[in-house]
């Protein structure tokens, strides 16, 4: 109710309690020190840590006291292995870590700490768990806590933690990176202002916070744009999505200029052929006060990271400086605060699939897309039919779909297909 009414009243989603670990708060949250996460291990192990981050609004730094934490794994594939005292991950990310358990028999603090990037006050909570070595030893001090876990505004470790990700590259297990681009857009993510009419924006009372991307903020169609694509229903979406923002600007300035901070709502979407490449630079913004890191996701594919840097990007010089050899291949990475992140694919699984900044309180305001990928000429290269035995959403009368501003928009039991 809480989030509903934030987002219906254009305020900050509220924060929550605390971090959690499996579950349990941990020893630096006020009430619940007795429940706190418990791992034994044996000593002179390697165990593998796969670590997801379930917040719903914030990038985490992760740690564990005495250790270090050496990554294999990102969103379910293999990188080229490195050792870090402590990692960033973002909203949605996934890790897949090996510790060695080559201390002191003891008692270690896991643990994580918000980053904020953003120009709002620091979250000071700290999520933990303790790990525990097994044997006979005498242990009474406190837990060992990752002094390696860096300060909530330390953007240098974030960026620092990111750009370490390579995929493997190698001959057994070669990059697919496009190095051929078919399709180019730049995509504005930024905050901005909503009016009721962009013909009558100086209406203040009628604005609304919004996110957006190239000044378009994402509206739920009232009927799912999967069935409407392939139903061919119209009305729906329209395919017209910008593959450039309506005005070029100085994206790392705290602008208050209208022409640049008023957004439009729309369902517009961008229609890709079966097998292009397509590279996407995202640009961030701090107009309206609001910059800060935004963790792009792509549903349906991972994307090749080929470039990331800080400040307003620069199709002529950065470019010379992509990273083809060994890309990150994941399905969520950050746009640094001021600074700018360049992705390829290959658009190779046909469908509808939504794009968007993983954190909630952008993503409930329009910070998203949905690239439509049609088929190819094989019935191997095309989205298979719904199954005849596709369940009908029954029941469920009382359930509604809402749209950002707490209007409903559709009832549940609508059938799907
Ligand atoms: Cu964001």
């Amino acid at each position: 109710m809480e989030v509903e009414m934030a987002l219906a009243t254009g305020h900050s989603i509220p924060r929550s309690s605390g971090y959690l670990i499996n579950g349990e708060l941990g020893d630096f949250a006020n009430c619940s020190n007795e429940t706190t996460h418990r791992w034994q291990v044996d000593y002179g192990k390697t165990y593998l840590l796969r670590i997801v981050n379930a917040v719903v609004d914030d990038e985490l730094f992760f740690a564990i006291g005495g250790h270090n934490l050496t990554i294999i794994g990102v969103d379910a594939a293999y990188v080229k292995p490195f050792t870090a005292s402590y990692i960033l991950i973002s909203p949605g990310q996934t890790m897949d870590v090996l510790i060695t358990t080559d201390r002191p028999l003891g008692h270690y603090y896991m643990a994580s700490r918000q980053y904020k990037s953003g120009n709002n006050a620091p979250d000071l909570n700290i999520g933990s768990a303790i790990i525990e070595y097994a044997g006979e030893y005498n242990f009474s001090q406190s837990p060992v806590f990752p002094n390696s876990l860096p300060d909530n505004a330390d953007s240098v470790a974030a960026i620092n933690s990111a750009s370490l990700i390579r995929s493997l590259g190698s001959e057994d297990y070669p990059v697919d990176v496009p190095r051929d681009v078919n399709t180019r857009m730049f995509i504005v993510v930024s905050m901005g202002e909503l009016c009721t009419n962009r013909t009558n924006c100086n209406v203040t009372a009628a604005n609304k916070r919004a996110a957006s991307m190239n000044n378009i903020s994402w509206t739920n169609p009232t009927v799912d744009i999967l069935k409407a694509y392939y139903r061919n229903l119209s009305g729906y979406y329209t395919a017209d999505f910008p593959e450039w923002p309506p005005i070029m600007y100085n994206f790392t300035a705290n602008l208050n200029d209208p022409n640049v901070y008023i957004t439009d709502q729309g369902t517009k979407v961008k229609v890709l052929e079966y097998n292009e490449s397509v590279e996407v630079v995202f640009q961030g913004s701090s107009i309206k006060d609001g910059s800060g890191v935004h963790p792009m996701h792509m549903h349906g594919y991972s994307f090749h990271v080929v470039g990331m840097g800080y400040g307003i990007f620069n199709n002529e010089t950065d470019p010379l400086t992509y990273n083809l050899v060994d890309p990150p291949k994941v399905n969520t990475f950050i746009v640094p605060k001021d600074g700018w992140l360049a992705i390829r694919f290959t658009a190779s699984n046909p469908g509808v699939w939504i794009w968007h900044c993983h954190l909630d309180g952008h993503f409930s305001r329009g910070m998203a897309t949905v690239f439509i990928v049609k088929n190819g000429d094989t019935k191997e290269t095309s989205l298979r039919p719904p199954p005849s035995n596709m369940p009908r959403c029954t029941g469920l009368s009382n359930m509604h779909i809402r749209n950002w501003n707490n209007t409903i928009r559709a009832d549940a039991n609508e059938q799907y297909f």
